[in-house]
């Protein structure tokens, strides 16, 4: 078990997964056919010519997604209805067919562009369920839908992510597709290797649900179970619900606890991604215009979601016009505006944190650098670290990353406070920590900060402590 606990937590993320752990949030972009024809889930039967976004504007989409602190977005290139948002050349069923630009339009070349222009990440959801195309269904279809990644992934430049969709509502009589997998991940990989494959894919891990409900502790590290497709669809949608899907799974509370570590054998790095809408629903609806998520809830969601160890994927569905709806783009920047006045003054820059339990070189927890690390050095794993900010101060959040790049080790940690060093207060308990954690603190005003990692798997590793 000791050996086995030690292993695990020196499980490490690629490259791919380590990029979109660093990106942290990013964007969705839910728009088709169903953007005019009220659906949710269309059945792949609405005319093309429905598709006319007069006055599409992705520079409007990107710079907007861009001020909420987003660093990419992902495209639904091709919901389940079939309806394909680039011209082609497998297919009749796409904007070629559509009046906007008199069938001359490619939404995803537009994005592709406006994505370079803001130094933003492009990412492509093609849904696998296809509820148009004649040959679902049949040995053919995975031929098509691989010709169709190649088109995506030959066309548009650099690709941070191919987002399968686990959803699919065919039922026993209708057509059931088997998915070549394996072969949609080869091309994947030949043609845009540093891309991760998410949901229905081995490289980021869909939360459970698409509230924006967030573990209370999320490890990256899970058993290789979970990168079961079929659990995975299971789990998805599998009606048209008219709404985003709520539960997490049954008994997927805990993914990766020494419980957890004890009943399964493999174990792998597949962090948690969090994906829901700024709205009630996926596409855009007037009838939501007034539900959009507040800058408040907005600001929350991202502290519980890239603050627990998830990242988060956060969807912004245009209007019929092809534009992010005023109120959107009102919350969307108050959100980034309220995020950078969050983090804009680190407490502890130009002073130095003390190791009490092991005595270690602290300087790089707060040296702004991405690349160093401080390690612990007590035989227990466990740790305590001292900030003194030389008078009295009001703290209202502490930031820490661990180095993930060696692996995730903290299990519970917490943080006291105090005015003096004689008496200390708790004022957080936390669990896990893995890419990023944010403790959020209320009434807090003290001199003095204590962290203690009050049990580790290994040597705990951090990247960096912030106080502001
Ligand atoms: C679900 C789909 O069924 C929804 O329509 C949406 O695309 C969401 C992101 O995934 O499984």
């Amino acid at each position: 078990m000791i050996n086995n606990i030690i292993e695990i937590a020196q499980i490490s993320p690629s490259p791919r997964q380590l990029m979109i752990q660093k990106m942290g949030f990013y964007g969705f972009i839910h728009f088709g056919t169903n953007t005019y024809t009220e659906m949710e889930w269309g059945d792949g039967t609405a005319d093309s010519k429905v598709f006319n976004p007069v006055n599409l504007d992705t520079d409007q989409w990107v710079s907007t997604m861009k001020s909420s602190g987003m660093k990419g977005i992902i495209i639904t290139a091709k919901h389940h209805d079939g309806f394909c948002l680039w011209p082609s050349q497998y297919t009749e069923y796409s904007v070629k067919n559509s009046p906007w630009k008199d069938g001359l339009g490619d939404v995803v070349g537009e994005l592709a562009e406006s994505c370079k222009k803001y130094d933003m990440k492009l990412g492509i959801y093609l849904s696998p369920w296809d509820r148009h195309e004649a040959c679902y269904g049949t040995e053919a279809y995975n031929t098509y839908f691989i010709n169709q990644l190649t088109e995506l992934l030959t066309q548009y430049g650099e690709v941070f992510t191919v987002w399968f969709d686990g959803a699919c509502g065919e039922g026993p009589n209708g057509k059931r597709q088997v998915y070549d997998w394996d072969a949609y991940y080869k091309v994947i990989r030949e043609l845009q290797p540093e891309a991760c494959i998410s949901i229905m894919g081995p490289d980021v891990r869909w939360c459970g649900n698409e509230a924006g409900r967030c573990r209370e502790s999320e490890w990256s590290v899970v058993p290789k179970e979970m990168q079961n497709q079929s659990d995975i669809a299971e789990n998805s949608q599998k009606g048209d619900i008219g709404c985003l899907l709520e539960n997490i799974g049954k008994c997927d509370e805990d993914l990766g606890s020494r419980k957890i570590v004890a009943s399964f054998k493999e174990f792998v790095w597949y962090p948690s991604e969090v994906d829901t809408s700024i709205r009630p629903r996926w596409f855009y609806h007037q009838g939501d215009d007034d539900k959009v998520r507040s800058v408040e809830d907005l600001v929350n969601l991202y502290c519980m979601a890239v603050g627990g160890n998830n990242t988060l994927l956060l969807n912004v569905p245009p209007t019929k016009e092809g534009l992010i709806h005023d109120i959107d783009v009102k919350h969307l920047k108050g959100m980034g505006n309220a995020l950078e006045e969050m983090f804009k003054e680190d407490i502890t820059q130009g002073y130095k944190w003390q190791s009490i339990s092991s005595p270690s070189e602290t300087s790089v927890l707060n040296d702004g650098c991405d690349e160093t690390y401080w390690t612990g050095g007590s035989e227990d794993y466990k740790e305590l670290l001292l900030f003194d900010m030389k008078e009295n101060q009001e703290i209202k959040m502490v930031l820490i990353q661990e180095y993930i790049e060696h692996g995730q080790r903290i299990e519970s940690f917490n943080i006291e406070v105090s005015e003096n060093q004689s008496q200390w207060k708790r004022v957080y308990n936390g669990t896990t920590i893995g890419y990023k954690k944010i403790c959020l603190l209320s009434d807090v005003k003290a001199r003095f900060i204590r962290i203690s990692i009050t049990s580790s798997r290994y040597y705990p590793e951090l990247r960096c402590i912030a106080i502001f």
